[in-house]
Formats: structure tokens, sequence, C-alpha cells
């Protein structure tokens, strides 16, 4: 039997108000026959068909039908054949429906609420509100809203979405982001009331590392617009104007960093109902807004993922209460607050670990992240609205009578993406570290991927990205948030063609110098595009980026200089190498001109492969020319003829191995140098954020596969599995975050969920395990895997574009033995650890099995001193 078993409308989860007029489809099918291929396809949507389509395409296939007009639903259904005459049944039908795809249909108007001068630690939250009529034969409803601030909406009472933080954070003056909703069921005939609780978020709070705040605007402001569509077709429109109401609402304080103070006695009860008196409420002011600039999602909201309770209660040595969530996780509490004296407050302070027994609240820096709670008498559920917090452990004070730890959950709040990929082992501190990259990235992509989630400062660093797009993109479906992403870079990006160093960009800090095309960092813009096409198959997201991605490799080109000797400046380099000072996380064992001439090489070969899908043979030969620049500099400047790296460091040969610097008898004694090199730094880490995730690749790629797992392997600081040991459910920003003592790290920037350290993971799933790309979306993969006495078991799966793949291996002294399964339409060629000739296989589960010997770790050799 085959199946058409998911429909996806471009990366949407719900294709709900979308911005697309065109969107690409994509569907998996479900066949159980060995080998099965589509070779033609029937697509239908709103009456019209494609009719048999001959083609083999299923992944992100252009929207064969009219536009969709603004507002239009259609429902799309898809059906399939297979090469050798088996068809499938039409699939369920999936609805797709338009948002506004013309600015001029945003009648509402933006509103500002007038509030209280600022309370001590931050701005409080307000409530707006307005009423509308509406007539009874309502058929449709729709909901659409954004703000300069962060929202929750409710309509007749009820909340309006389960989104949390709403719009989330874009490069606001020019992509603000609004969502859709279907309300047509919680609307009634006659009046209906709806509700805004405001907050500053990211546009008006605490933001970045240097105090600021109003960094987008000084006041909030909420735009919602209801749209109703009548039995007879017409539609009507209301919204946010001049008529509605605003008051202080019952929190008192809501910053991002800092936490809410919430004051149950300030309840407005039945504020968002029809009807309620709102005479004591005060005017709103209109202010102006560019419709021009509203966008919908590209990716999914931010919702509550889950929930953990606590495993502890801890008292602490200065007689404190704790509660331990055994998870170092991000989002916040929720709390059942027994009755108690009306104006009692209960204070919840968070952190990421514990030192000296006590919370160690000084890696957050400034960020207080302090939840207050002040009782009204009775008793009542909490939940913070308008924060987030990276925190284990959560202290409690002011708790009327003995701490109830069943009366607190800690929510999980992140952009909630799809989960795509799991990987596993036999040594139980591999599992954990893949566990912990996966804690790293759903603490971190929290609407931005930001380099950490719990101090002052949360930003999308794009070198952290750069170096985890493949782990992420591997772990979750990432291909809507980070292609909306994708497009604040280019928003933002600089006139000169330079990449901000973090995506929204502001000037976090007056302090901070300028900074020039920034290696590894701008690289961003090029590397994450490629990615998504690698992994997703996601032609498209090149398209609307070519202008950033050449603009930044022609900018980074410049800084280079005709030589490309990067003659001058400042770098972040291959950032917080063990070797480093803790006050100089960019004081590297390699200087940041060779890490930055293999950066550029690295680009420009991007640039050139990108250019050839694109069909932009300019674009090819003028990149290809740019690398063999850069490659040539690299090998005139760093290497010897042989191979050697002028400066030894694990970062030299392994960029120069993975960016293809080096011919064919240089890689080979690279190689060799490199697996010298890891055992002469002790089979330890010996590189930051820029060479790490390529180590043990290239070693694995010359055939020094045993060094990688020794290096793997090792617990002893600096290590991947060191933080493991010391309790680690997280990543973390430096290799010792926490010193072996169980000290925290003196340096003033020293995070326990950092993601950068873990794109390691990608290694594990995709070298490890052995489950790779080898054509985009996996239409074709590579399975070879990466055995070591180390293990007697790893697997992996994903859920690719064209469906499930699972690749599991087990080592019994000698015999290795392969279990490998791929869906329908692709072909997989398998290499055994044995050496013997690639198999190439097609869908369904395969196995294989043959002798194994492994490797023995590289000795000492006289080769590598001289
Ligand atoms: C710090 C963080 C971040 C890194 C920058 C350069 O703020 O470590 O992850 O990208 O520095």
């Amino acid at each position: 039997m085959i199946t058409v078993d998911r429909i996806t409308i471009e990366h949407h989860s719900e294709p709900l108000g979308i911005g697309e007029a065109t969107p690409r489809l994509s569907w998996v099918t479900g066949a159980e026959t060995p080998g099965w291929r589509q070779a033609a396809y029937e697509v239908e949507a709103g009456g019209a068909t494609t009719g048999r389509v001959e083609s083999t395409d299923q992944v992100l296939v252009a929207w064969p039908f009219a536009p969709l007009a603004s507002r239009q639903r259609q429902e799309v259904r898809v059906r399939v054949w297979g090469a050798e005459g088996s068809s499938s049944a039409w699939s369920a039908p999936v609805p797709v429906e338009a948002g506004l795809l013309d600015p001029a249909l945003w009648t509402a108007r933006m509103i500002s609420p007038t509030l209280p001068p600022a309370g001590e630690g931050g701005e409080p939250a307000a409530l707006l509100r307005g009423e509308v009529e509406v007539p009874a034969d309502v058929v449709r409803a729709r909901l659409r809203a954004t703000a300069h601030g962060v929202m929750a909406l409710s309509l007749n009472g009820a909340p309006v979405g389960d989104d949390v933080l709403h719009p989330g954070w874009t490069t606001y003056a020019r992509r603000l982001r609004y969502r859709t909703w279907d309300v047509t069921e919680a609307l009634r005939p006659g009046a209906n009331a709806i509700g805004v609780h405001l907050a500053d978020g990211w546009f008006r709070g605490y933001l970045g590392f240097g105090g600021r705040r109003d960094v987008y605007g000084d006041r909030t402001a909420a735009l919602v617009q209801l749209e109703v569509t009548l039995a007879d077709g017409s539609v009507r429109t209301y919204g946010t104007d001049e008529g509605w109401r605003s008051t202080l609402g019952p929190l008192t304080r809501a910053d991002l960093y800092g936490g809410e103070t919430y004051d149950a006695r300030r309840e407005r009860r039945g504020w968002d109902t029809p009807g309620f008196d709102d005479a004591d409420w005060d005017a709103v002011a209109v202010v102006p807004y560019d419709a021009a600039t509203l966008v919908a999602p590209d990716g999914p909201p931010v919702r509550r993922v889950e929930t953990l309770t606590p495993v502890e209660t801890i008292a602490t040595p200065s007689g404190r209460t704790i509660l331990d969530f055994g998870q170092n996780l991000v989002g916040r509490l929720r709390v059942r607050v027994p009755r108690a004296a009306a104006g009692t407050a209960i204070t919840l302070r968070h952190a990421e670990v514990l030192e000296h027994g006590e919370l160690g609240t000084r890696p957050l820096r400034a960020a207080d992240a302090t939840d207050e709670i002040v009782s009204d008498g009775t008793a009542f559920t909490y939940e913070p609205a308008f924060t987030f917090h990276g925190f284990r452990y959560a202290e409690v004070t002011g708790w009327p009578g003995e701490l109830d730890p069943t009366a607190f959950v800690a929510v999980v709040t992140h952009t909630d993406m799809r989960r795509t990929g799991t990987f596993a082992a036999s040594d139980p501190l591999l599992s954990r570290l893949h566990e912990n990259v996966v804690w790293g990235m759903r603490g971190n992509f929290l609407d931005v991927p930001t380099d950490c989630p719990q101090r002052d400062e949360r930003l999308g660093w794009t070198g952290d990205l750069q170096v985890f797009a493949p782990t992420a993109a591997y772990l979750y479906d990432t291909g809507g948030m980070l292609a909306g992403w994708l497009k604040d870079l280019a928003a933002d990006q600089f006139d000169d063609g330079n990449v901000p160093v973090y995506v929204p960009w502001f000037v976090a800090d007056e302090k901070m110098p300028p900074l020039d095309a920034e290696a590894g960092w701008g690289d961003a813009a090029t590397v994450v595009p490629w990615t998504l096409y690698e992994r997703y198959g996601d032609a498209g997201v090149l398209r609307r980026q070519w202008r950033s991605m050449k603009a930044w490799t022609d900018r980074f080109a410049a800084r280079g200089g005709p030589e490309l000797a990067f003659a001058s400046g400042f770098s972040f380099g291959d950032w917080l190498d063990a070797a480093a000072p803790d006050d100089q996380p960019w004081a590297a064992r390699l200087p940041w001109q060779p890490v930055a001439v293999a950066y550029l090489a690295q680009s420009a070969r991007i640039m050139r492969d990108a250019a050839a899908v694109l069909d932009e043979p300019g674009d090819e030969a003028r990149y290809e020319a740019l690398f063999e620049r850069a490659r040539a500099r690299f090998r005139d400047e760093y290497l010897t003829p042989s191979g050697r790296a002028a400066f030894a460091s694990q970062t030299a040969y392994a960029l120069a191995i993975r960016f293809d610097l080096l011919d064919e008898a240089q890689r080979a004694h690279a190689g060799e140098l490199l697996a010298q090199q890891v055992l002469a730094d002790g089979f330890r880490i010996g590189s930051g954020f820029l060479g790490t995730p390529h180590v043990c690749d290239a070693l694995a790629d010359t055939g020094n596969g045993a060094a990688a797992w020794e290096l793997l392997m090792q617990r002893e600081c600096p290590s991947w599995l060191y933080a493991v040991t010391m309790g680690a459910t997280t990543i973390w920003e430096r290799w010792n975050s926490m010193l072996p003592d169980g000290s925290i790290n003196p340096g003033d920037m020293t995070s326990f969920n950092h993601y950068a350290l873990g794109a390691v993971a990608d290694f594990l799933q995709r070298r490890v395990a052995g489950l790779a790309p080898a054509a985009p979306a996996y239409r074709r993969i590579r399975v070879a895997p990466l055995p070591s006495p180390h293990l007697t078991w790893a697997s992996t799966t994903h859920e690719t574009p064209y469906g499930s793949a699972a690749v599991g291996w087990t080592l019994e002294g000698e015999a290795f033995s392969l279990v490998v399964t791929i869906p329908p339409s692709t072909e997989a060629e398998v290499l055994l650890p044995d050496g013997s000739d690639p198999v190439t296989i097609g869908s369904g589960t395969h196995t294989f099995s043959c002798r194994f010997l492994a490797p023995q770790p590289p000795a000492p050799s006289v080769a590598f001193a001289h």
C-alpha cells in the first residue's frame, strides 16, 4: 500500500495566515515495497489540479496553481504513483490559508497604553481592552495581532492561542511579525471583548550586556485586527483604535531578564469580557506604524513545551530553601500559591548552578531573574507571562508555612519545532552528552537562536549558530525558524555587506569597539543557508539570501586586503580555546588570521557551489577564483609544502582538512600530524568555537578515527565529557565553566547553557552512528559508521524530508553488524568499516555485518617532531 502521509506547506507546522502567495509543497510517501520510488504525482487544491505530473519531486515543490489571494483558504491534497505502476489514494486534505498579503488590508491602528512611570526594577505590564459588536451570521473569524513589546491575547475571557512571548524578536523596524488565530468558536453574536496584556519584552526591556533599555522605542503598543467573514461571503474588520482603554494590570514589573512581580490584589476580574466597566481606565494613544513591515511567521511560535517537577528540596548552609529540577532548562515556574494573608510576598530566584551549596547567581551578571508573587488572600496558580529564566535551581523565600514542592512545576518554553533527530550509544556519558546538546538547543531556540538564555546577553550570536546549525537541523525541524532568522540577518546587514556579530542587531554596549568582518561569525550568512539547503533541500533559501551571501563574502574578502593578509584589527578568532586565559577568550593557540583565511575559503567554496545550484555561472567562476586565492594564501603563509601547519594546533589542521585547503599528499600528512597533535595535547581539546566542530571529522576523514575516539571519550578537562562527569545537563560556554573543585569559573562570561561546543553532536549523528546527507534533503544518504571498541552499540534516527531514516550498529569483539532503514524515494551508499566497496541500497530496512579490526590510537611518532 502506498500512502501520502505528511503534506507540509513551506515550513509551516500550521499554515494559517501564511505570508506566501505561492507556498511550496512537500509530502512524505509511505511504501512497504523495498526500493520504492515516486515516479509521478498529482496535486489538487481549490478545485484545480495539476493532472498527473511525471516527476520524482516531492520536497519543496513549486506551488502549481494561481497565487493565493489574501485570506484565501484552500485544501491541498496529493496522490502519487510509483515507478512500477503502484499508486496511492488521495492524501487527507491539508488546509492552507493566506494572511494579509497586501499592507492596505491592515485597518486597525497601533495603540499605546497610558501607564504610570516605571517602578523600581522595571516597567509594569499594561492591560488594554476593546469591545466589538459582530453580526450573528459569522462563518469564520480570524484574529491577527502583533506588538511593540510582548503580548498575550484574550477574547471574551479566554486566551487566544497558546503562544508565549508573541511576537518574539525580529528586526522590528523592518520585520514585525504578526500571527493569525482562528477565533470562530470563541466569538459570539453581539458584544465581544478583546483583551491585550502587554509588556516590554525585547522591544523596550533590558537587552544585551550593556545595561540598555528602550532599544527599539520608549513605549509599548499593540495592533490587533479581528476579521469576520459573514454568510454572504463579505468580510468585516475591527481592531485596536482610539476607542480602546488601558490600565495597569497585576504585573507591576515585567522584564525578560529581570523577571516579574505579580500582585494578585491588582487583578481586574472580568476585564476581558464584554460589559466590563472600564470607566476608570485611561485612554490610549494611537501611534504610527508601517503596515509594510508586518510579516507572517516563517516558523512555529514559542510555546510551553514540557513541564518538570522538582527532584529535590535543598536546605542550604545559610538556611535558604532551593528546589532542584534536575535539569538546566529555560522557561519559568508555575506555582500553586496557597491561601495566605493578603500582601504576603513570595520570591523566586533562579540559577543554573549551586556554588558552595548556595544559588550561583554571579554568572547571571545583571539579569535579576527574580519573580515575586504577592497574595490577595486567596489560593491561585501563577506562571509568569513575560519573562524567561535559564535555571535548574529556584530559591523560594516568603512561602507561607512549610514549603510544598508539589506546588511547583518548571515550564519548559521554546520555539515549538518538530523533533526530528535522536542519538544514543552504549556509553551513558556519551548519550548524556548528546542529551545535553538537545537541552542546550531547546534552551537557546526561544524565537531567536541565542548564545545563552540566562544572563544579560541572550543574543543571536552568528558564530554560535554558524557552528551549531548542522546539529540543530538534525535534532529539530529548524527550516522555518532559521529561514526567518536569515531574513533578519539580511535585514540587519550593514550597507558595506558586513554581517553583525549577532542578529537581531543593535548596539548592546556603547563601549563595544566597532567590529570589522568577523571570521566565523559573519559566515553564518553563507553557512546557515547552505546547511538548510543541504539538510532540507531548500534551494529557495539560497535564492532569497543570495544578495546577502554575496555581500558578506565580498566584504569578508575585502577585509583580507589584496594579499588576504588580514593585516590589522581585532577578531574573536578561535574563541574560548581552552588555552586562552579566562579574561582573554580571543587569545587562542592559533592566531585569528589563519582562521580568517580558512573560513574565507570555506565561504567562497559554499558560494561557488550555491552559484551552481542557482545557475549563476558568472558568480560560480568568481567564487571559485576567490576560493583558490584563499587556499593559496593559506598554503603559502600557514603551511609547509608537506602539509605541516606553521602554527601547529588542532584547529589549524582541522580547518585545512575540512575546508579543502590541501592537496592529496598534504592532506594525508596533515591528518597524521593532527592525530599527533591531539596525542601531544593529551587527547584533550586544543581548540575553541571555530575549530572544535571540525577536529573529529578531520581525523575521521583522514583515516585517524581512533584519535577522534580518544578525544571524544576523554573525561579530563578540557573535553566534552568533562562537563558530563561534573553533572552537567546542558552544554557549557567554556570547557571549564565549572572548575573541578565545583567552583564557578571566575571569568565574567560563564554560561552553563551555550550550544556552540555542542556542535560535536553532528559528528555523533552523522559519523559515529553514520547517517549523513549525500544529496540535498537526504535524497541520497551516506551511511559510514565509525565504530570503536569504546562502544558496543550506537544508533541514530532522523526524520528526513523524505521520511524516517535510522542507523544502528553493534560491535561485539570483532563482529560488527549494522541495520539501516531509509525512506521511500531515497537511496543510500553504505560503507562498512572493513573498508569493503560501498553498497547502494534503496528504501526499506537492510542489515549488514563484517569483521572490524579496531585501529590503534596514535602512538608518539618521530615524524611529528621532525
Ligand atoms: C560571548 C559569547 C558568545 C560569543 C561571543 C563572541 O558573548 O561567548 O557565545 O559568540 O562572546
